[in-house]
C-alpha cells in the first residue's frame, strides 16, 4: 500500500490570488454568471463532498453506456444510471496540461501562456510557455479549501514537468494531501505510482470523516504506456491483442471508479457526494509503437500507441484536434437529491472552465468579487435543468498542423455554430453542431456573416492573452530568449 505523505500546507494568501485574478481581463462578451449570481446548493442542505475523476485520453465513445461494442464500463455506466450523462461537454484544449489548467482555474489556459502540454524547459521556452501553472492563479482547490473543504489530489499532475527544477509542490496549489505522477521533481514525498491513484483516494476519503472534502482523481488510463493488470488481461483474452490491451486498461480504470464509489457508500458519504467522471481530451491516435514504450517522466514501460484504439463515438478528430473528437468527452454527474437519476442532457454545452464557478456554487462557496471566470455557473444543469449556456466557448492551441483534422489553431462555439480557423486566418470552416455532430459539412460559404462575426469574436478574445509567460513560472537555470511561436508538439508526453 502506498503511503500518502502528510503535507504541511503553506497557505498562499488569498489576496495574491485575487490580485492575479484581477489581472485577468474580463471575458470579451456574454453576461458573467458566477456563484453569487445563481442559487447555491447549500441553501437546501449540507455541503456536498466533491470527487472529480478525470481520466487521461478517454474518448467520448469509450463507454458501454455510449454504445461501445466491446469495451465494458459497468461502474461508470452505473454512475450514469444514477445521475446525468452530459452529452455536450467540452474541454477547452485537446491535450493534457492546458485542459487541466482550465479545469482548475476556470480560465482559458492561454491566459497563463499555456498553449500546449508542459514539456522540458527548453521545449517550453521555444513555445513561449512557462514551466508550470502559476500557483497564485485562482484555483478551485484554493477557493474550496478557504471555504472549509479538505482537499486532495491523486494521480496525474502535469501542471509542470518532471524536468522543471524549482516547480512548486502540489501542496502550493492548496491541496492538503497529494500523491502524484508527472509531478514536480523537487518533492518526492508527493510522488506516487500510476496505479496508486484509487487506493490513495480511498484512504483520503476514509480520513476525511466529518469534514467536507474535494478530491481530484486524475487517472492514468487510457494514456500510454498502457499498463494493464494481469487480471484484466485474462478477462479479455478472447479479444485480439490490440483490443485486449485497451479493454484491459479501460477495465482497470472502471474498477478504480468502482472502488471509490464503494468507499463512498461504506463511509456513508455517497448520498452527499457530487461525483464527476470525465476526461482531459479525446482518444490518442492509433500509432505504430507496439510496446516496451519507455516513459521518461515516470520511468516505466508498457504498451504503446498501437494499442490506443479509443473511440470518439462518431465525432471527427482525436486528441490534439479542435474538432469535437479531440475536445468533446464523457461528462457524468452523480449527485443524489440534485442530479436526477438515469437522465441525459443533450442541451447544455458545458465546458471545463465552467467547473470552478459551478462547483463553488454547489459547495456554497462564494467567489471573490473580482474573479472573472471564462466559464459560467451551470449549477441548474447539475440539478437537472436543460440549461442553455450564455457565453461562447473558445479554443486556442498551438500543437499540430496536419490534415485532415489537426489544422485548426483556433475555434469558437456560439450556440450551435462552431467556427474553426488557422491562426493566420487564411482558412476557416463553419459547422452547425445541432444538425452535424460529425462536423462533416462546412457551411462557411453559405453564412459569411456568421463567419465574420465569430472571427471577430475570436480575435477579440485572442487580444486579451499575455504575450510572455509569467517570469516567476520559469524553471531555475532555464535559459530564455524572447518567446518564439513554434508549431510543434514538443518532445515529451502529452
Ligand atoms: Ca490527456
Amino acid at each position: 500500500m502506498k503511503k500518502i505523505p502528510t503535507i504541511v500546507i503553506a497557505l498562499t494568501v488569498l489576496g495574491s490570488a485575487l490580485c492575479h485574478a484581477a489581472d485577468a481581463p474580463n471575458p470579451p462578451k456574454g453576461s458573467e454568471k458566477t456563484g453569487a449570481d445563481r442559487s447555491t446548493a447549500t441553501q437546501s442542505g449540507a455541503r456536498p463532498h466533491i470527487v472529480f475523476i478525470y481520466a487521461d485520453d478517454w474518448g467520448w465513445g469509450d463507454l458501454s453506456a455510449h454504445g461501445h461494442p466491446w469495451l465494458k464500463t459497468p461502474n461508470i455506466d452505473k454512475l450514469a444510471a444514477e445521475g446525468i450523462d452530459f452529452r455536450q461537454f467540452n474541454v477547452v484544449n485537446p491535450v493534457c496540461s492546458p485542459s487541466r489548467a482550465a479545469a482548475m482555474t476556470g480560465l482559458c489556459p492561454a491566459r497563463f501562456s499555456i498553449h500546449q502540454h508542459f514539456d522540458k524547459p527548453s521545449s517550453n521556452a521555444k513555445r513561449g510557455m512557462p514551466d508550470w501553472l502559476d500557483p497564485k492563479a485562482p484555483l478551485l482547490s484554493r477557493f474550496l479549501k478557504n471555504g472549509g473543504y479538505r482537499t486532495g489530489h491523486f494521480g496525474k499532475w502535469h501542471l509542470t514537468n518532471a524536468d522543471s527544477a524549482g516547480a512548486p509542490a502540489v501542496a502550493a496549489y492548496a491541496f492538503d494531501r497529494a500523491g502524484v505522477f508527472n509531478g514536480p521533481p523537487d518533492y518526492p514525498e508527493e510522488h506516487a505510482g500510476v496505479r496508486d491513484t484509487a487506493e490513495n483516494t480511498v484512504r483520503f476519503i476514509r480520513e476525511s470523516k466529518g469534514q467536507p472534502f474535494f478530491v481530484n482523481v486524475w487517472l492514468h488510463e487510457p494514456h500510454t504506456p498502457h499498463l494493464p493488470s494481469e487480471k484484466s488481461m485474462e478477462k479479455w483474452k478472447h479479444l485480439d491483442k490490440q483490443k485486449q490491451v485497451y479493454a484491459a486498461v479501460i477495465t482497470d480504470a472502471d474498477n478504480d471508479v468502482g472502488k471509490i464509489l464503494a468507499t463512498l457508500r461504506e463511509t456513508g458519504a455517497a448520498e452527499n457526494t457530487l461525483v464527476i467522471f470525465s476526461s482531459d481530451n479525446g482518444p490518442e491516435s492509433t500509432g505504430p509503437d507496439k510496446g516496451e514504450n519507455s516513459d521518461p517522466t515516470v520511468n516505466i514501460k508498457g504498451y504503446g500507441t498501437h494499442y490506443s484504439v479509443g473511440d470518439t463515438g462518431g465525432l471527427r478528430g482525436r486528441k490534439r484536434s479542435l474538432f469535437e473528437g479531440g475536445v468533446r468527452v464523457p461528462f457524468i454527474v452523480r449527485w443524489p437529491g440534485h442530479a436526477p437519476a438515469d437522465t441525459t442532457n443533450d442541451k447544455t454545452a458545458i465546458t471545463a472552465v465552467d467547473l470552478l464557478p459551478t462547483l463553488c456554487a454547489a459547495a456554497g462557496v462564494e467567489l471573490p468579487k473580482d474573479y472573472r471566470s471564462d466559464g459560467e455557473n451551470l449549477l441548474p444543469a447539475f440539478n437537472g435543468e436543460q440549461t442553455v449556456r450564455t457565453r461562447p466557448i473558445f479554443w486556442e492551441w498551438r500543437g499540430h498542423n496536419q490534415e485532415p483534422d489537426w489544422w485548426p489553431d483556433l475555434a469558437v462555439r456560439e450556440g450551435d455554430w462552431k467556427l474553426l480557423m488557422t491562426d493566420d486566418g487564411k482558412r476557416a470552416e463553419l459547422y452547425r453542431l445541432d444538425r452535424d455532430r460529425a462536423e462533416a459539412l462546412d457551411v462557411s460559404a453559405e453564412h459569411p456573416e456568421v463567419v465574420a462575426r465569430l472571427t471577430a469574436s475570436l480575435r477579440g478574445w485572442q487580444a486579451t492573452f499575455p504575450t510572455e509567460p509569467e517570469p516567476d513560472c520559469i524553471s531555475k537555470g532555464a535559459r530564455r530568449s524572447p518567446a518564439q511561436k513554434e508549431v510543434t508538439g514538443g518532445n515529451g508526453r502529452e
